[in-house]
């Protein structure tokens, strides 16, 4: 393939079509181009008459929701390309499957999910995901447990740490999630109605002790490979079937930061109920199916480590030492409520939102939301390092609720 430059849909056609055992010579190939995410290029490319169709992903030298002004290395494509296909083989039938990795072009092929829709939309319609749980809970236990040195050959792991090093990402998330929230920074975008609430995020000395502890684990602690932003818009997904994608931010980090990352996007949709549901009862109802769920996740994560721990263990000291596998879950309890914490904070005053709460457009509503999701994550910032149970975290988020 060619030298590096973005492609327009006529290329990202003649790329497909030259593709072994995709697509029949000289089939029609349609192409849209359907990125909307913050940083890449997303072509999705079908022969509708032969009902096939593939994905191309392609990272431009900056990031996209900025502009050219913030550039950020092509690497991150060979990162997520080898990523997916590590975390497929850990977790089958949980990742898109990829096709080819082009390093020049910073190209990846891969499945097209488009019978999937993106969990962030589903949950904002207020679908259930009966299966998201298990499915979610299987992809962090194997994922993580078999990347540690609880699972991975101890010097091996130290290799895979190497070719998963990712400073340019790692440094967006040190930033956006880790500091500027917690100061006046260029970077913030927040609705004047709630500037009294990022002032006092700004002047809150427990929440920076809480904060810059959390900052310190996601710069030092090479606990496991993660995926590293682990939001419900990374997420593909129908009732059966759960798809997890976009796994640029890759790095040997702390296990709490992915697990905390979707229990504060399902809380982060809790939030943003105070404007989608048509009625007080339907709210609580759809509140309660997301409390479920972030209870399961946790409690069927939990479950499943442990069992793979007890099984595949390869750390003599660490599986036979009393209260050592306890210790280290409470551990991983209270990393997952702090990270929750941040990543809810920083979706509501940081540069980057979430939808849910975003599409809101009864204003009042909206800044009800925002209201609460800071109220959540400051109160599971503030919980973390005391936290002992999944149970306790759901009565901080309800008692948030309530003030
Ligand atoms: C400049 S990138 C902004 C955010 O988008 C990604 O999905 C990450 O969450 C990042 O922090
Ligand atoms: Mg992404």
């Amino acid at each position: 393939m060619s030298a590096y430059h973005p492609l327009n849909e006529t290329e990202a056609i003649e790329i497909a079509s030259k593709l072994d055992g995709v697509f029949e010579p000289g089939a029609q190939l349609a192409c849209r181009e359907i990125g909307d995410g913050n940083l890449n290029l997303v072509f999705h490319i079908a022969d509708p008459a032969a009902g096939r169709s593939i994905i191309l992903k392609q990272a431009l030298p900056y990031a996209k929701v900025v502009g050219e002004s913030w550039p950020l290395t092509l690497d991150r494509a060979r990162i997520e390309s080898e990523a997916l296909i590590l975390e497929g083989k850990l977790a089958p039938g949980l990742v898109p499957a990829v096709y080819l990795y082009d390093a020049e072009l910073a190209l990846t092929v891969m499945e097209d999910l488009s019978d999937h829709v993106i969990m962030r939309q589903g949950l904002m319609k207020g679908i259930r995901y009966p299966l998201f749980a298990g499915h979610i809970s299987t992809f962090l236990a194997r994922t993580l447990f078999f990347t540690s040195d609880l699972g991975h050959n101890q010097q091996d792991k130290k290799l895979l740490a190497r070719s998963f090093t990712n400073p340019e990402l790692c440094k967006i998330t040190e930033d956006l999630i880790f500091d500027d929230p917690y100061r006046d920074a260029d970077t913030n975008s927040f609705d004047e109605a709630i500037r009294d609430e990022a002032q006092a995020l700004w002047s809150d000395g427990e929440l920076h002790l809480e904060v810059a502890l959390l900052r310190e684990k996601f710069l030092t602690h090479a606990q496991a490979l993660l995926h590293g932003d682990l939001h419900t818009g990374s997420i593909f997904i129908t009732p059966e079937s759960t798809k997890v994608i976009d796994p640029e931010f890759a790095y040997y980090g702390p296990m709490g930061f992915d697990i905390g990352a979707v229990l504060a996007n399902l809380l982060l949709n809790y939030a943003s109920r105070e404007g989608w549901d048509k009625s007080d009862a339907e709210r609580e109802r759809y509140r309660d199916y997301l409390l479920e769920t972030v209870a399961d996740i946790w409690t069927q994560f939990e479950e499943k480590f442990l069992a793979l721990w007890n099984e595949h263990g390869v750390d003599r000291l660490a599986n036979a030492a009393p209260g050592y596998k306890e210790a280290y879950m409470r551990r991983l309890l209270q990393d997952t409520v702090g990270f929750a914490g941040c990543k809810m904070v920083r979706r509501v005053v940081g540069l980057a939102h979430v939808a849910d709460i975003d599409k809101l457009e009864d204003a009042s509503a909206r800044e009800r939301a925002q209201r609460l999701a800071l109220r959540i994550g400051k109160s599971l910032i503030k919980l973390n390092r005391g936290a002992a149970s999944i149970h306790q975290v759901i009565a901080a988020v309800q008692s948030a609720s309530s003030a």
